[in-house]
């Protein structure tokens, strides 16, 4: 049994040395449980929110959150929605995210969002109970191989199973989380060491080393030089920036380089906000629903400046078509095993790009020389005959809604300033090229693992970490339907999200695809008796929405954004059958694109 007296002592932070509270006299320690030192670690940390769903295996947990109010609880509604959750808090804020879910199928439930986090680098910590000590291995109820299922999804996991290593195995689930390439980190904690029967002095270690994980920051200073000679001799270069600058906080970096440089620049799905896309030397997303002039200019470039991207296939589309064309490649990557993994490199450099950045740009100020002017001159005079393309153009007189004609509308009812979440689909593309994102953190997708259903509980926990902010989640009514139950947390919470359903009555991605490579054969893509979204939300306690005339988007939008405190599910009635162009079919070379349904 606990009878330690809580409220008369305190901890010095970090310190683990006891005082009682009015006196400096020191008191013997005293040991606490096994989850009063787990929510010890967790306010240690200054976690703020914690995104979880309680059961057997963490109820001693639970009933320590009980008895604190440093570290809020959010209680979802499937522990999908916890980590998606805590995935949107991390995104939109640069701090680690944090879950807590039970054994078994907490754990299993959970795994969509540790993937979700793994394959985009989110920092996150995810808390998972486990049956005791003594019952793992033995088929015990709830148990199941935590450790073994998300090996393949994490950026490391721990099973603890002594009390006494709990603080600092937290401890070095934060620093792995947030440090290096970010990612998530599961801790498995065993039921019986979180009880009373199972205690240890308390101390949170101030730092942890790990043998043999050293992240490098500052590039090599070689390599850094060789990157701004190539880079001044380019009479074609391009900048490719990914995700990496978004995570790695360097968009201001990104943007004063590539403004004295003059190059233009493009972002992948995830890098969106890492450049201004409001800034003249934009040339739009790249990829398999880039701009045209992204991908041509990509293609014909002679110096590629890649900056936290990874050269994935949706980007440079079929590799072999990519290297048609010779041209020198530079890749900044924190990650040393992300350099090279897909492309040849020529002049890799392994750091923070943050800082990579910043002493190619002092570099470049310290230097005598400046970029060829003349053949920049050339080189965009070719990129603003392939804007004058106009690949984002679309029937803006059409009768019936056009889900492009949404997007605009949303970001200009924004002042293109709010944080916007998305499914997967392609509502999803659509917010990527319509929405012009001018800030980093704004734009929070599932890119990697592309899961539907990130959307609405992503939107949570962005909203609880910016209180008073837009936030918009734009998504399908395939997608919405995947965590819909996160309504009801919306409603507890009074989360005041504005979802924008653009409802084409099918799965319009699967749709597409299957018009434009299985000869118009749509298997299992219509959505056939979808609910009524309306009503569905006024159900959960929110105001519902339905538009189906064009002349209604800015203004529903503008009356949605008005309801200051209220989550309003606005369901579009979009043309059935738009497509998103351009597009790159799988397998195909970036320059082969489709920019519409003419090139069919
Ligand atoms: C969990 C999950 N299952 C299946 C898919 C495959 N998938 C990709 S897009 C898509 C259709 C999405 O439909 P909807 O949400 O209605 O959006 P739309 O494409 O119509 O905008 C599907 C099924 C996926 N990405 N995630």
């Amino acid at each position: 049994m606990n009878n330690f007296p809580r409220t008369p002592v305190r901890f010095a932070a970090g310190s683990g040395i006891q005082h009682t509270d009015n006196t400096n006299e020191k008191v013997e320690s005293v040991e606490l449980t096994g989850a009063e030192i787990v929510v010890r670690c967790l306010q240690e940390e200054g976690v703020e929110y914690l995104f979880g769903y309680p059961g057997g295996a963490v109820l001693y947990l639970y009933d320590e959150l009980f008895k604190q109010d440093k570290v809020k609880h959010i209680l979802v509604r499937h522990e999908q929605g916890a980590v998606h959750a805590a995935d949107g808090y991390s995104r939109s804020t640069q701090k680690t995210g944090v879950a807590l879910v039970t054994s078994g199928p907490g754990v299993t439930n959970a795994v969509t969002g540790i993937a979700t986090a793994y394959m985009d680098s989110i920092p996150m910590v995810v808390i998972t109970g486990q049956v005791p000590t003594f019952a793992i291995g033995e088929d015990a109820f709830q148990e199941c191989d935590t450790v073994g299922i998300t090996r393949p999804c994490v950026k490391h996991n721990f099973l603890v199973k002594d009390v006494k290593d709990i603080a600092v195995t937290i401890k070095k689930a934060f620093y792995l989380a947030a440090s290096g390439r970010p990612g998530p980190v599961v801790v498995d904690i065993p039921k019986d060491i979180t009880s009373p029967s199972h205690k240890a002095v308390f101390e949170y270690p101030k730092s942890v080393s790990i043998r043999s994980y050293d992240p490098v920051v500052k590039g090599h200073a070689g390599q850094t030089k060789k990157a701004l000679q190539a880079l001044l001799k380019a009479k074609r270069p391009m900048v490719y920036a990914g995700g990496g600058v978004v995570l790695g906080n360097a968009s201001e970096q990104l943007t004063a380089l590539v403004r004295a440089l003059g190059f233009p620049c493009t972002n992948t799905l995830m890098g969106l906000g890492g450049y201004p896309a409001t800034d003249p030397q934009f040339v739009g997303m790249l990829g398999m629903h880039g701009t045209y002039e992204a991908n041509m200019a990509m293609q014909h470039c002679d110096v590629l400046l890649a900056v936290g991207a990874r050269f994935d296939d949706r980007v440079i589309g079929n590799p072999k078509h990519f290297f048609q064309q010779p041209r020198t490649i530079i890749h900044i990557d924190i990650d040393p095993s992300s350099i090279a993994k897909r492309v040849k490199v020529d002049i890799p450099i392994v750091g923070d790009v943050r800082q990579v950045l910043a002493d190619l740009s002092e570099q470049l100020r310290a230097g005598r020389e400046a970029p060829d002017a003349a053949a920049l001159k050339d080189w965009w005079k070719q990129i603003d005959e392939w804007r004058a393309r106009d690949c984002l153009k679309y029937d803006r007189a059409s009768q019936s809604i056009k889900p492009q004609a949404v997007i605009e509308a949303l970001w200009k009812v924004t002042g293109g300033d709010a944080f916007i979440t998305s499914d997967v689909g392609q509502h999803q593309m659509w917010a990527a090229q319509y929405y012009k994102f001018d800030q980093p953190r704004r734009w929070i997708n599932s890119g990697g693992l592309g899961t539907m259903g990130f959307g609405l509980p992503a939107a949570m926990g962005v909203q609880l970490a910016n209180p008073g902010a837009d936030v918009a989640c734009v998504t399908g009514e395939g997608s919405i339907q995947m965590c819909i139950q996160e309504l009801s947390t919306c409603r507890q919470y009074r989360l005041p999200i504005k979802i924008v359903n653009l409802n084409n009555r099918y799965l319009g991605m699967v749709r597409q695809w299957q018009q434009i490579d299985y000869s118009s054969r749509y298997s299992e893509s219509y959505m056939d008796a979808l609910p009524d979204f309306m009503q569905l939300a006024e159900a959960y306690g929110h105001v519902g929405m339905r538009i189906d005339k064009p002349g209604d988007v800015e203004g529903a939008l503008r009356e949605a954004f008005k309801l200051k405190d209220r989550l309003v599910f606005l369901d579009f009635i979009t043309d059935q059958t738009e497509n998103v162009w351009p597009m790159v079919k799988a397998g195909k070379g970036l320059t082969e694109m489709l920019l519409g349904s003419e090139d069919l």
